[in-house]
C-alpha cells in the first residue's frame, strides 16, 4: 500500500518561490506560489500568534487549503478510509532549514479540520518573490508559520 520514497528531490526548485511536494504520493509536483493563487480557491486568515522572541504578531494570510493542494498529490492511501488517513504526517520545510511537522488528521475535516493555508499574500503583499507561508491559525505560537517554504513532504508514519 505505502511506497516510502528514498531520498528528498536533490536540487533546491530553480523557479523562484517554487517549492516541491513530494514522499509518498502519486503525483509528486513542483509548484510556484501563481500555481497556488490559480489552482485553488483562496481564504483569509486574520491571525495573532506569539513570537517567543518578538511578542504577539497580527497578520492577514491568504491562500488555499493546504489540505487541497495535498490530496492534489494524490497520498498513498485509501481517500475513503480514515485510518489509513490518519497514519499520514506532512512536514513543511523553509529555505533555512527550519521545518514544521503536521498530521494529515489536524487538517482533514473528518478529524481536526484546521484550516491551514498555503498563503500566497501576507498583509495583502504577494509572496511570489519570497515562496509560500504555512499558515496555522489554531496556533498560539509562531514556530509553524513556516516562511519562503521550499519542500512539502507527505507520508505515512512507519512504527516498524
Ligand atoms: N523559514 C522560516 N520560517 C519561520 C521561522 C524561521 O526561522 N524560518 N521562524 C518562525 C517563528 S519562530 C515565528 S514567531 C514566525 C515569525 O513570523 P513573522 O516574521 O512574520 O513575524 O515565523 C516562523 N517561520
Ligand atoms: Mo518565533
Amino acid at each position: 500500500m505505502t511506497r516510502h520514497s528514498a531520498a528528498a528531490p536533490r536540487t533546491n526548485p530553480v523557479r523562484t518561490g517554487a517549492f516541491s511536494v513530494w514522499g509518498d504520493v502519486a503525483r509528486p509536483a513542483t509548484l510556484t506560489v501563481a500555481d497556488l493563487r490559480q489552482g485553488w480557491e483562496q481564504h483569509r486568515a486574520e491571525v495573532v500568534f506569539d513570537c517567543a522572541t518578538a511578542g504577539p504578531q497580527h497578520h492577514t494570510f491568504t491562500g488555499p487549503l493546504l489540505r487541497e493542494v495535498a490530496a492534489g498529490t494524490r497520498p498513498d492511501f485509501d481517500p475513503g478510509r480514515r485510518k489509513e488517513r490518519s497514519r499520514f504526517l506532512l512536514a513543511v520545510s523553509g529555505g533555512d532549514g527550519h521545518h514544521a511537522v503536521l498530521s494529515w488528521a489536524e487538517i482533514d475535516a473528518d478529524f481536526g479540520d484546521a484550516p491551514v493555508l498555503l498563503a500566497t499574500r501576507m498583509d495583502g503583499e504577494a509572496l511570489d518573490e519570497t515562496g509560500a507561508q504555512l499558515v496555522v491559525p489554531s496556533d498560539r505560537c509562531g514556530a509553524r508559520y513556516v516562511s519562503a517554504v521550499t519542500g512539502i513532504w507527505i507520508g505515512s508514519c512507519r512504527t516498524s
